[in-house]
């Protein structure tokens, strides 16, 4: 089994990682381990949980390291990864994790907080007292720290599946600072850059079987940190960095000027696909990703979001090929050794949507198209957040039940996604949209 290279004692802690599920752990710190291994030094990860020990009493037992098994039907390949050196609690480290961002061996501050850390209200703008729960007060003060002592600008790196995150994180750090820490903005602005990402690996939460299985694989040797994922991995990023980095692009990662066309595919095609399996596979009985893809209904469905609905709103790169792209996205679906729950893609649908299919169906309604397969999507989640499959995991769940109760459907569906309602929705319903969901709600009535 593969092990690491590299004399991890010897290391600084060039990243400082927040968020460090099992995504990052089979994303991030895979290319970083990979560029560790080729003689890089300097870059080994300091992990921040924002509120669950777990990770922490997970990895740091073992010093940090865990194991990385790729998973598909042919078979199984087993890494060992060393990239992180340990993991923080925000509250509980926080000094800590605030003097290691300070510190001039740090360059990078990376993000997977999923789409809700990021403490946006409908309207785009930050929600200053979500985020006072969340990143924002350590970096702000780590960043105030670092302009105070003259260093180096950072490089923020969100590698969360959000529309421009980018650009998203750059604005809302910077309504943090501005009523934080108004001295360092300017600072901030010139000498810190926040790339747009691209991030795709598929990785499913472990369960405690997947524990034992890998227990197994590992020749009886238990690890708590174990993750399953696919072989498939792509991380586009835009080329904009404040500071040093590791080398990623020597190990499959892709520099490039623009990653819009990249980031649209994915969030419209793989994760808007992802989304569509997840509400009407739970609806129709399912339990995994590879069991609804394998529904002729559903696989259709699949391929009419992608190909009619969601491909002719990208904007693509040279030598981008978007059916291609779709072929291989439910061959990655098919996979029936990831064991994806459709119950994990189904959380925090609110936060997701925005970006998967309803940025789709403002730009389709604009052209006076129809988008039948993203409506019946929408009528599935709809029924989802009723508490139909069970109950409803969403930092705007009690709301949107509520919501959901109204018998009035049409107003229902307003409160929900029409101007002002519950989800930051680019797409406003015109009537003949709202009949067409109260069509399909009213069917499952
Ligand atoms: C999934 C994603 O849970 C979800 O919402 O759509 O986590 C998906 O597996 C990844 O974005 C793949 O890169």
């Amino acid at each position: 089994m593969d092990a690491p290279h590299y004399d991890r004692a010897s290391q600084a802690q060039g990243i400082v990682h927040f968020g460090l599920g099992a995504f990052a752990r089979a994303h991030l710190a895979w290319y970083t381990d990979k560029a560790l291994n080729a003689g890089e030094n300097g870059w080994l990860i300091t992990g921040v949980s924002m509120r669950s020990p777990a990770v922490g009493e997970q990895l740091n037992p073992q010093d940090g390291l865990y194991s990385l098994t790729e998973r598909s039907a042919d078979g199984e390949c087993t890494r060992v990864m060393g990239a992180i050196r340990e993991v923080l609690l925000a509250d509980a480290d926080r000094q800590r994790i605030v003097d290691l961002i300070a510190s001039p061996d740090c360059h990078i501050a990376s993000f997977t907080v999923t789409e809700k850390g990021y403490c946006r209200r409908p309207d785009g703008s930050l929600d200053q007292s979500l985020a006072a729960q969340g990143f924002y007060p350590l970096l702000g003060e780590a960043l105030a720290r670092r302009h105070a002592s003259g260093l180096l600008g950072l490089t923020l790196l969100s590698c969360d599946n959000l529309a421009h995150n980018g650009r998203v994180l750059e604005k809302l750090l910077g309504e943090w600072l501005a009523a934080h820490q108004p001295q360092a903005t300017g600072w901030f602005a010139h000498e810190c850059t926040c790339p747009e990402t691209m991030v795709d690996r598929i990785v499913p939460a472990m369960t405690a079987a997947n524990l034992d299985e890998a227990q197994a694989l590992l020749g009886d040797v238990r690890d708590e940190g174990a993750i399953f994922t696919e072989s498939f991995s792509q991380w586009v990023i835009e080329d904009r960095f404040a500071g040093p980095r590791p080398r990623w692009e020597e190990h499959g990662a892709q520099i490039v000027a623009d990653v819009a066309p990249y980031e649209t595919a994915k969030l419209r095609m793989l994760n808007g696909a992802h989304s569509l399996l997840a509400y009407c596979g739970l609806a129709k009985g399912h339990t995994y990703v590879h069991q609804a893809i394998a529904d002729p209904d559903l696989r259709t469905l699949v391929q009419r979001l992608m190909l009619d609905e969601a491909a002719p709103t990208i904007r693509t790169a040279p030598g981008q090929d978007l059916p291609a792209y779709a072929e291989a996205l439910i061959a990655r679906f098919e996979n029936p050794a990831l064991q994806h729950r459709l119950a994990q893609i189904a959380m925090d649908g609110s936060q997701k949507l925005p970006q998967r299919w309803l940025a789709v169906l403002a730009e389709r309604q604009a052209q006076g198209l129809s988008s039948t397969a993203i409506m019946r999507g929408l009528a599935a989640w709809l029924r989802h957040v009723r508490g139909d499959n069970g109950p409803v995991d969403d930092p705007l769940a009690a709301d949107l039940e509520a919501a959901s109760q109204q018998p009035d459907t049409a107003a229902m569906i307003r409160a929900i996604v029409g101007p002002g309602g519950l989800v930051g929705s680019p797409w406003h319903p015109s009537d003949d949209e709202i009949a067409q969901l109260q069509t399909a709600l009213g069917e499952a009535r």
